[in-house]
């Protein structure tokens, strides 16, 4: 192994990156939180600038999965925060559950993805719908990072419009056939199980989990990303995979399952993004105190307070309507139509910031000695996984007019 590569800074503990991180709360949000909430944001706050700032350029740059994460995220309560602590899960609400998506994404949104699929996208539909011997099987295994899980609905022909896949499965009697793919699935490479969306003979969308090491079905990895690249994609191939019948998901079948999920991913998603542009806003805050132009700090010019201040106000925007909707989570009355304006909002800000951020920091925000590309370049996935940023338009557009605008 090469000196000073990334895993001998691990085993020595030590990186040559530091993390300077300061939180915005321009409108005072933690007045809004508990006390309970306050703890678990700062200790996964602690846990990001132990485990994952000092590394994930290197990650990112090497387009390497730090599979031992998923234990860690395992230890710190990452994985289900929402879920009953009988089945592993953290037993938490859903503002908590918002802001471990917002440290881990401050950290790197593929880091987040990796904890949001399997909370939301496997853990979620396995304790919702699947039977109460999958929920003991399979969650507590899932909650302790022991497994990782991956969530197959998209497929190269299906992506906004996942009512129309092909992956199906037919009933042999004592078991099920499956064939068919699936197309960017993130974990999915690593994954020692698949939550899979396919049709049965009559059409209907049914949940099923495929175990790795079920004959006929692979998992060959996504390469070349220029986005999310610590993250892991791939695709899921099913070649006549038999599929034991006790892992069909009993509870609830139709689009509008993988669709339930889907709510909790994205809602997961509107606080992560907004990790993303704190991180990118503190870095351009505190770069354009210490660069020097024409003898001054730039933040001294107009130009780069108008920057800082319009970044401050999305953010501070975007907090709120984080607040808003896990409260209402909590409650049970969020609707999708509340969750999408969210997760399109606050993604599209954080874009926004990310590429103002990286003009301030001028050349030096090219590098991976400042965060903002890496955080600019994994949100282009974020845009578009979840519902594009269009797709979220027509589910708001739907909503406002009773006319659905997709077909
Ligand atoms: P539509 O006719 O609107 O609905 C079909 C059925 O589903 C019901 N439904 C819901 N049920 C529960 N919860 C919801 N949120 C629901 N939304 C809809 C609906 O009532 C209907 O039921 P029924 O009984 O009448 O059949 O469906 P549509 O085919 O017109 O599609 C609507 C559309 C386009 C909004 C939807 O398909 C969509 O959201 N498309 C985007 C696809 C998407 O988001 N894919 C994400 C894949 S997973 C992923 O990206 C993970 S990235 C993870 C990471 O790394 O973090
Ligand atoms: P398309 O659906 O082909 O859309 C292309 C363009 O057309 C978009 O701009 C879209 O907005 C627009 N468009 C499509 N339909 C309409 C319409 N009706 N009206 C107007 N415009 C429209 N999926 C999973 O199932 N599991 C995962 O774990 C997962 N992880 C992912 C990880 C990464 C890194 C990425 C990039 C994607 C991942 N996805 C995953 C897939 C993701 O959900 C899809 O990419 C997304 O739903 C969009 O589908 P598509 O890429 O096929 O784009």
């Amino acid at each position: 192994m090469a000196a000073n590569s990334t895993e001998d800074k691990q085993n020595s503990g030590k990186s040559k990156f530091s993390d300077p991180f300061v939180s915005p709360d321009f409108y005072n949000i933690d007045d809004l939180l508990t006390g309970e909430q306050k703890l678990v944001r700062s200790s996964v706050r602690d846990f990001v600038k132990k485990e994952i700032t000092p590394y994930i350029e290197e990650w990112s740059q090497k387009a390497r999965f730090p599979y031992e994460i998923v234990k860690k995220f395992g230890e710190t309560g990452a994985f289900g925060p929402t879920i009953p602590a009988e089945y592993g899960g953290g037993g938490l609400d859903y503002i908590s559950y918002g802001l471990i998506m917002q440290e881990i994404e401050r950290g790197d949104s593929g880091m987040r993805s990796t904890a949001s699929v399997q909370g939301s996208l496997v853990m979620y539909p396995i304790f919702k719908f699947g039977s109460e011997e999958q929920r003991r099987k399979y969650l507590p295994k899932l909650a302790a990072g022991e497994w990782l899980g991956c969530f197959g609905l998209t497929e190269p022909d299906h992506g906004s419009n996942p009512g129309g896949m092909l992956t199906h499965f037919k009933d042999m009697g004592d078991h099920y056939l499956l064939n068919g793919s699936k197309m960017w699935i993130s974990n999915a490479p690593k994954a020692d199980l698949a939550v899979v969306w396919a049709k049965n003979e009559e059409g209907r969308i049914h949940g099923l989990i495929v175990e790795r090491g079920m004959e006929g079905f692979s998992t060959p990895e996504t390469h070349n990303k220029w986005s999310l690249r610590a993250s892991t994609t791939g695709e899921l191939v099913f070649d006549n995979v038999k599929v034991p019948k006790e892992n069909l998901l009993p509870g609830k079948s139709g689009l509008g399952a993988p669709l339930m999920c889907l709510d909790s991913a994205r809602y997961g998603i509107s606080w992560g993004a907004l990790g993303a542009a704190m991180d990118c806003y503190d870095s351009a805050r505190r770069y354009s105190l210490e660069r020097i132009q024409f003898d001054k700090p730039i933040a001294s010019f107009q130009l780069v307070q108008k920057k800082l201040a319009e970044m401050l106000t999305e953010i501070t925007k975007a907090q709120l309507i984080c607040w808003r909707l896990g409260k209402l989570m909590d409650e049970g009355k969020a609707t999708t139509q509340q969750i999408s304006l969210a997760k399109r909002n606050n993604v599209a800000m954080a874009l926004d910031v990310a590429r103002e951020a990286r003009q301030i920091h001028g050349a030096m925000g090219i590098t991976g000695d400042y965060p903002v590309m890496r955080h600019m370049m994994n949100l282009e996935s974020v845009v578009t996984y979840e519902g594009t940023h269009d797709i979220h338009l027509l589910i708001l557009g739907n909503e406002i007019t009773g006319i659905p605008a997709f077909k």
